[in-house]
């Protein structure tokens, strides 16, 4: 097997956003990309030589050329092994766990997440660090530069790796070790919930619909939900990965998983409902006519820890993203644990989980974890809920009931506009940021304006600073506008808007949030423009 030098030239666009580089397929399946990019990692992070990586994806459209194609290129630069999930498939979360308990020295994870996948949807890979968690960006930072001058890349001349066989074969001097991808995560949920307490709600005849979205997740549900917890034949629906997830969009929220809410609404709804995205790290929570909201679930997780067995001796603290709702922060407040406003992107959680200061964290963006991996998790999320109704006995709709009237509420949706022209979607932010400091005591469509600034994080345990993370706006009724630019979108720039409003208030805990939101949704147009800059009459996707 020979390893020959392809020469190349440095290709534009290979900086890594919110989780790693995510493209049109088609990008990463022109000539030198994909090897350009695994190249620049290689460099990023110091060379391969005599590593061991961890290999795998959600299995989407291309993953399998990419898998060997990696290999291939690892085989050259003298990987000593790479661990890879049968057929190339991981979730990421069972990724991290696998870099985290083989002790390797980082893995690739071959995902666009939530995004559609085939020739015309998305691909994307992503490099985590030996801890389990997203390269941060002093790393990918390395990374980009990397790609911005690679002339060269080795690879080795090879047949397939044959990834459908459990066992390990080798690539050169390179070993290949390919697992069950199931396996290891599945024994890990096992040591976190009471396994026990679960098989006996579902004994008891408690119903519960997973919907894998046709992506990474239904092996893992399928084993975990049907074969070890008891949960009858059909639990899980659309449970089996596909490339292009059954042509669907594999994003866990109202609209993406609409055949789940239309059933949760029905007449014959289940007790609990859930859903999961194409790399198996996003959840969605949804019980009889009640949607859960991801800030609220991550608050309800916290505040219900200590039901579940890994958590019961309480929570080191808690972290969320900065536009996530401050429902986390009450709860926060009465177990009397640190509570951590980090940028978005789970990276951000890395040094804070590493350093015992949180075990658990969250994102408004569907995402929930801990301390047992360096991702979010979506089917621990799932778990966690369950073992929460298996101890409290009540349905979600009462669950959320008493959890608003214990802690309050915070209304909360965010606003996608998708698509933008990003010149449009650039000036938006520019201005608005320009205006930030006039802002404070002005009043805008009936909401006075407390403070408002750009965030920026000072990582409290590597002192790195995160700056221009968003646009914030606080109203002295204790709404909140937060605005900013989507990192993981691959057409023109997506705007965000994310909306919260508090109420304690137990007459009004109630309400449709769109509608108690009204006022905030009207001053964050007048604010900006939005509507009329960008000429579109509402938001594309409304979570
Ligand atoms: C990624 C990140 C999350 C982030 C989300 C949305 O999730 O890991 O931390 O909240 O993207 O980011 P943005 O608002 O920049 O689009 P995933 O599930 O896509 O890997």
């Amino acid at each position: 097997m020979d390893i020959i030098t392809v020469e190349t030239q440095p290709i534009e666009g290979q900086k890594p956003g919110t989780s790693g580089l995510r493209k049109k397929t088609r990008t990463f399946m022109e000539p030198h990309f994909l090897e350009n990019f695994v190249q620049a990692i290689w460099i990023g992070i110091g060379g391969v030589q005599g590593k061991t990586l961890v290999l795998g994806g959600d299995g989407r459209y291309f993953s399998d050329r990419a898998a060997q194609v990696i290999l291939r290129m690892a085989a050259a630069f003298g990987a000593a092994k790479v661990i890879v999930g049968q057929n190339a498939l991981l979730s990421t979360p069972a990724a991290s766990h696998l870099i985290r308990s083989r002790k390797t020295d980082g893995g690739i994870i071959l995902s666009a997440s939530h995004n559609p996948g085939g020739p015309d949807g998305d691909f994307g890979v992503k490099f985590n660090n030996p801890n389990g968690g997203p390269a941060p960006e002093s790393v990918t930072g390395k990374i980009f530069e990397a790609s911005q001058s690679v002339t060269t890349y080795r690879i080795m001349e090879a047949h397939d790796v044959d990834l459908s066989t459990l066992g390990t074969t080798s690539l050169g001097r390179t070993e290949i070790e390919v697992v069950d991808p199931v396996e290891d995560y599945a024994q890990l949920m096992s040591e976190i919930f009471d396994f026990d307490k679960l098989r006996a709600l579902f004994a008891g005849g408690f119903r519960m619909r997973f919907d894998a979205m046709h992506a990474v997740t239904g092996p893992y549900a399928k084993t975990i939900l049907e074969d070890h917890l008891g949960a009858p034949a059909g639990t899980v629906i659309n449970g089996t990965p596909s490339p292009d997830f059954g042509k669907g969009h594999p994003d866990p929220n109202p609209i993406w998983a609409k055949e789940l809410m239309d059933l949760m609404h029905g007449p014959d709804a289940p007790d609990f409902g859930a859903a999961s995205d194409g790399d198996g790290d996003r959840n969605m929570i949804v019980g009889r006519n009640t949607y859960v909201t991801p800030s609220d679930s991550v608050a309800v997780l916290a505040a219900n820890a200590t039901l579940v067995p890994r958590y019961a001796d309480g929570l080191k603290g808690v972290a969320r993203s900065m536009p996530t709702s401050r429902a986390l922060d009450r709860v926060a407040l009465r177990l009397d644990c640190g509570a951590y406003e980090t940028p978005t992107g789970w990276k951000f959680f890395g040094n804070l989980l590493d350093a015992g200061m949180a075990s658990l964290c969250g994102e408004e963006s569907a995402g929930t974890g801990s301390d047992h991996v360096r991702e979010k998790d979506g089917l621990w999320a799932v778990l966690f809920w369950l073992n929460i109704l298996a101890e409290r006995q009540m349905s979600v709709a009462d669950l959320m009931a008493d959890h608003w009237r214990t802690y309050g509420r915070n209304y909360y949706s965010r606003h996608d506009y998708e698509a933008v022209d990003a010149d449009i979607a650039t000036a938006l932010i520019d201005d608005l940021r320009g205006k930030l400091e006039t802002l404070p005591g002005t009043t805008i469509a009936g909401q006075e304006v407390e403070w408002a600034d750009e965030f920026a994080y000072d990582d409290p345990v590597d002192g790195s600073r995160a700056a221009q993370q968003g646009l914030r706006i606080a109203t002295t009724d204790g709404g909140r506008i937060v605005f900013r630019l989507s990192g993981t979108g691959t057409e023109g720039a997506t705007i965000r808007v994310y909306l919260e409003k508090e109420e304690t208030d137990p007459e009004k805990l109630g309400l449709d949030p769109q509608e108690a939101l009204s006022d905030v949704i009207a001053a964050a147009d007048a604010v900006s423009g939005l509507s009329q800059r960008t000429g579109r009459s509402g938001p594309d996707v409304i979570t």
